[in-house]
């Protein structure tokens, strides 16, 4: 059961709050919304529960980055931005069932909105049986979104998840990823192969595509073409997605252009693999990410 689209009129009448948070139909039919205060500014669509945009106001670039070749279409996920992957990671086992899960390509609810001169907190809700998701997010002068799953059935369930955020550089050949990923080991995802913590910090030559196993509270993307650091801290996550597509992947994504791995990178918040999630009935559980210009 997808919950049904809340109009415009609705959203704009129960939640939007002047100055701080108004909704729009972005040109595709989608239902956007545009959050702002003294702190900084955020976009988010209620397809997918996708924030595509977050700049703090001391910033000269936004934090994230979007595809221009991206697809908004209510069967197509979003690209770029913070996808939500959820309740599987990658592939289904099951054939036909969407990479990464419904969650991306369900339609969420706005439960609540609250602004005050320095953030706008919003919470979004969906259910698709047997979970119900609530998706907390503020925008300010960081930006904090807290994704918590709830088992609504009476058996033992197992899933994964990851905020498979895209962070905006300013070239690939300039950024290097510090702090807690160097002393963890990590999967390969392109060979399968499982290997030991490289006590280094992470560069990109090539097609990059490692789930990193363990937690990692602090992160560290270091821009050296923009001069610029952002903090990325997690609670609740035991692992840790980095993700470049290289030339050849760029090339075979229909919604993503050629030349675009070269201003993006994935450090995702994730519980995947060997650490994804076993929710007792009724059981919770909680991934939150904060991203913060140093
Ligand atoms: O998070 C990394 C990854 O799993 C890669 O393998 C790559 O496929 C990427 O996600 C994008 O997946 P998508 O389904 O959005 O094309």
């Amino acid at each position: 059961m997808n919950l049904q689209p809340q109009t415009l009129l609705e959203l704009s009448t129960s939640f939007a709050i002047p100055d701080r948070l108004g909704f729009a139909l972005h040109p595709s039919g989608l239902v956007v919304g545009h959050a702002a205060c003294q702190q900084g500014q955020g976009s988010f669509f209620l397809h997918g529960a996708h924030i595509t945009h977050f700049q703090p106001a001391r910033a000269s670039h936004p934090l994230l980055f979007m595809s221009k070749e991206s697809l908004f279409a209510n069967d197509k996920a979003i690209r770029g931005g913070i996808p939500i992957c959820f309740p599987w990671f990658g592939r289904s086992a099951n054939p036909g069932e969407p990479a990464h899960g419904w969650a991306r390509l369900a339609n969420w609810q706005v439960a609540s909105s609250n602004a005050t001169d320095d953030s706008v907190t919003v919470v979004m809700e969906t259910f698709q049986s047997p979970f119900h998701l609530r998706y907390f997010i503020r925008f300010g002068s960081d930006l904090t979104a807290e994704f918590t799953a709830t088992n609504r059935s009476d058996r033992e369930l197992t899933c994964e998840v990851a905020l498979h955020t895209y962070f905006a550089i300013g070239d690939i050949d300039a950024v290097s990823v510090h702090g807690a990923l160097e002393g963890l080991p990590y999967l390969d995802q392109l060979t399968g192969q499982m290997h030991p913590a490289a006590h280094q910090a992470i560069r990109f030559t090539e097609e990059t595509d490692r789930v990193y196993q363990g937690v990692a509270r602090t992160i560290l993307l270091v821009d050296d073409a923009w001069k610029r650091t952002i903090e990325i801290t997690s609670e609740g996550s035991r692992s840790t997605v980095v993700w470049n597509p290289w030339i050849a992947k760029s090339q075979r994504m229909a919604d993503f252009g050629d030349e675009e791995y070269r201003s993006m990178v994935c450090i995702e918040t994730a519980n995947a693999k060997d650490c994804r999630i076993v929710l007792a009935p009724e059981g919770k559980s909680t991934t939150r990410v904060t991203l913060s210009l140093r």
